[in-house]
């Protein structure tokens, strides 16, 4: 299978994620990167067969079937490697992983990027995407960051947000807080809960791939 992949939190997502699952990359899967800088996920007439919207990620399966989203992408990843289990093992604990990606994905990721993307990203995205004022996206910012404190206070002296160990609700946690890293964002104020949780993990060795440059 191949990795459609580029800069960015939700192709790093699936990374890690496949990362996390023991799977190799050159030996389990290939990544085939983009530079989303230039827009070549766009402009390239292959890839928007793939992925009509053009973003990244995108995984190929070998018969040519190709699955976009992060979230569906990893939760199929989880079906086929179910080892290390990483959404949970029974109905029950899958409703309290998925609970929390719902919450952080809604509440946390749609600002955050909607907020980037209307000030420090707006070069770059308003040619290929409808993006807001820069006045709505800092209000769209502070929103995401009132929600960072929000999920700070949630984990509290935690190091995991369910089941007691890591789960996918812990890697996109992670994996937009070192998107924000890499684009000049930081932890808001009183998250301390957070910045060690985000310490913590950065020992993982999938975290590696924040340290690489593409
Ligand atoms: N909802 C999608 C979001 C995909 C997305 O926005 N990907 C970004 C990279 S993190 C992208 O493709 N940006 C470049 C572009 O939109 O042209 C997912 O979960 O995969």
């Amino acid at each position: 299978m191949k990795l459609h992949s580029s800069l960015g939190p939700n192709p790093r997502l699936a990374r890690m994620f496949l990362m996390e699952k023991g799977l190799v990359e050159g030996t389990d899967f290939e990544r085939v990167h983009y530079d989303i800088i230039t827009g070549e996920n766009r402009s390239s007439a292959d890839y928007t067969a793939k992925n009509p919207l053009g973003t990244t990620p995108t995984l190929e399966l070998d018969d040519g079937t190709c699955l976009t989203e992060s979230w569906p992408i990893c939760e199929f990843i989880e079906e086929h490697y179910p080892t290390p289990n990483l959404f949970g093992q029974t109905a029950l604990e899958r409703a309290e992983v998925r609970k929390w990606v719902r919450l952080f994905d809604q509440e946390v990721v749609v600002p955050m990027t909607m907020g980037f993307r209307a000030g420090a990203g707006r070069a770059m995205f308003e040619p290929r995407m409808a993006v807001v004022s820069p006045e709505a996206g800092a209000e769209l910012s502070a929103m995401a960051d009132a929600k960072w404190r929000w999920f700070d206070a949630a984990l509290g002296d935690k190091d995991f947000f369910a089941l007691g160990r890591f789960t996918f609700a812990d890697l996109i946690v992670f994996c937009f807080a070192n998107f924000g890293f890499t684009v000049g964002w930081k932890l808001p104020e009183g998250t301390d809960n957070l910045a060690r949780f985000i310490a913590l993990h950065n020992q993982r060795p999938s975290a590696a791939i924040w340290q690489q440059s593409e």
